[in-house]
């Protein structure tokens, strides 16, 4: 923010400072994530001397060497929408994070939504849990699913995001409105995208993961890597390369109709597959 830099040392302690001047034309801009080498001279704001290599890299929000992503997701208000998840897990996919849903405002389900996303999610593979932020449920699971990693939390707003988070760890939410000196707005107000060091070690994304959801930048031909639950079958498929759309013995086709992989999420694919191949035609 303004220039500076605010860097945990190996301790945990920030460490105000400003980037080498040289630097931006040489290696970029430095970014929320980075793991940097930095000096501080006695006295005097510190010196960020070189970035790391980046284990991964997000746009939006900009956030370098994220490890996972948490997918928050509600049975009511706001109403579940697994294409929207599904959306998530592609994009998470794409950028080869590791991916666990939690449905919060369990509290609100009847049972139906839960047991709902065990069979599509659970099936594909996917980590998954409830958890209701009101009642207190779920938190210890989320917090040892943070623990030493660096996360951010996905998933519309509304869902719970932040109330799950101050409950991991209270006055988090605190921190996001505290008032800094040296901006002298609310953080809150800004922008800028921060990770919050854990207690029990590991940080988190004040900001909802993934805000822009559109497939820019995936390639069609990709995006069945990005469903794991097709692994099994596509390499039984008649035709190398099948797409699983139109081919006549597509193995995934068949698992889907046989109940081995979930018909709303190869109808996710193939809407997913029309959208970017539509992008990639009007390049
Ligand atoms: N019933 C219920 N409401 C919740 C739960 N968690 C959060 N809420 C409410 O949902 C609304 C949105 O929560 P918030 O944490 O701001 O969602 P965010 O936009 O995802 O960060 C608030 O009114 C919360 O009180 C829950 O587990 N159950
Ligand atoms: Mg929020
Ligand atoms: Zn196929």
């Amino acid at each position: 923010v303004g220039g500076f830099y605010d860097v945990l040392d190996l301790q945990g302690q920030a460490n105000r400072c400003r980037a080498r001047g040289r630097f931006k034309k040489e290696i970029g801009d430095i970014m929320v994530g980075d793991r940097v080498e930095f000096e501080v001279p006695a006295g005097e704001d510190g010196i960020i001397e070189r970035i790391l290599p980046r284990k991964t890299l997000l746009k939006r929000p900009p956030v370098a060497n994220i490890d996972q992503v948490i997918i928050v997701c509600s049975p009511q208000n706001p109403a579940l929408s697994l294409q929207l998840i599904d959306r998530l897990l592609l994009l998470a996919e794409s950028k080869m994070l590791e991916v666990v849903i939690c449905m919060n405002k369990a509290d609100l389900s009847t049972g139906t939504e839960e047991q709902l996303l065990h069979d599509v999610y659970g099936q594909a593979g996917y980590q998954l849990f409830s958890a209701s932020a009101s009642c207190g449920q779920g938190i210890e699971e989320l917090r040892a699913i943070l623990t030493d990693r660096i996360s951010v939390l996905a998933g519309p707003s509304g869902v719970g995001k932040s109330s799950l988070l101050s409950l991991v760890q209270p006055g988090l939410a605190l921190q996001t409105g505290e008032v800094s000196p040296k901006i002298g707005r609310g953080r809150h107000t800004t922008r800028h995208v921060q990770l919050f060091p854990l207690d029990g070690g590991g940080l988190v994304a004040d900001t909802p993961g993934f805000s822009q959801l559109d497939l820019t930048g995936v390639k069609s031909e990709n995006i069945p890597d990005y469903f794991p639950e097709f692994d099994a079958f596509a390499g039984q498929c008649r035709f190398k390369g099948c797409r699983h759309i139109k081919e006549p013995d597509c193995a995934v086709k068949s698992a889907v109709l046989s109940g081995h992989i979930s018909a709303t999420r190869h109808k996710s694919y193939l809407l997913f597959m029309d959208e970017v191949a539509a992008q990639e035609r009007s390049y």
